[in-house]
């Protein structure tokens, strides 16, 4: 299987699984999960067919660890923007310093309003920097915010990490943003 075609497989579940499991006809449960079977037979039925092990190997060689499968089910682990509870339980108290990757256009409203969800449940921050920069790169030149975690944490936000290591937080107030001398 060549790298095209994972990505395309990956894109294709990431599409049904995180925002629109609607358009092929699936339902997810309240968690976000759904029968494998099922959903390979809805991709079959709008005219995507995979193989099992198409969807193994996504699974296991995503870079991001972005699907988990548990038993005969599969799921995203974080990125949704449909309404899902991913039962993470509350995380450990976030490392002092978490980042966020964006870009120079977006920081008037973000110094305004902190950083907001937008078409996800949660904001993704990284543990570290190199994470939040590619982050930041797929939209330009990427600007790598640090968040006061800690601070955060002190204050009572709750922080989950995904199944593939993103912190998710509901917001982040600006208070708690630093911004890099540059900007
Ligand atoms: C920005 C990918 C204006 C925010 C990545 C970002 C990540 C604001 C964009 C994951 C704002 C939202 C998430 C405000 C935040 N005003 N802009 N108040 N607050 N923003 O894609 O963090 O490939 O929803 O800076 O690798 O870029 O999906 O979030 O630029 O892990 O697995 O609004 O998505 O992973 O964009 O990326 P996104 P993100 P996947």
């Amino acid at each position: 299987m060549d790298e095209r075609r994972t990505v395309k497989v990956s894109k294709y579940l990431s599409k049904h699984l995180r925002h629109q499991p609607e358009r092929i006809g699936l339902t997810l449960d309240e968690s976000g999960w759904v029968e494998i079977d099922v959903l390979m037979a809805a991709a079959v039925a709008h005219g995507f067919p995979f193989t099992r092990e198409e969807l193994n190997r996504v699974v296991a060689t995503n870079d991001k660890r972005r699907f988990a499968v548990e038993g005969s089910r599969i799921r995203a682990s974080q990125g949704h923007s449909i309404e899902v509870d991913l039962g993470l339980p509350p995380a450990p108290p976030p490392p002092p310093y978490l980042y966020h990757g964006t870009v120079a256009r977006f920081l008037d409203a973000i110094r305004t309003e902190g950083l907001r969800p937008m078409n996800r449940h949660d904001v993704h921050l990284s543990a570290d920097r190199e994470t939040a920069t590619r982050v930041g790169a797929r939209r330009g030149r990427a600007v790598v915010l640090t968040v006061d975690a800690s601070a955060m944490h002190r204050d009572g936000h709750v922080f989950h990490v995904s199944a593939n290591g993103v912190w998710l937080t509901r917001a982040v107030p600006a208070r708690y943003l630093r911004f890099p001398q540059s900007h």
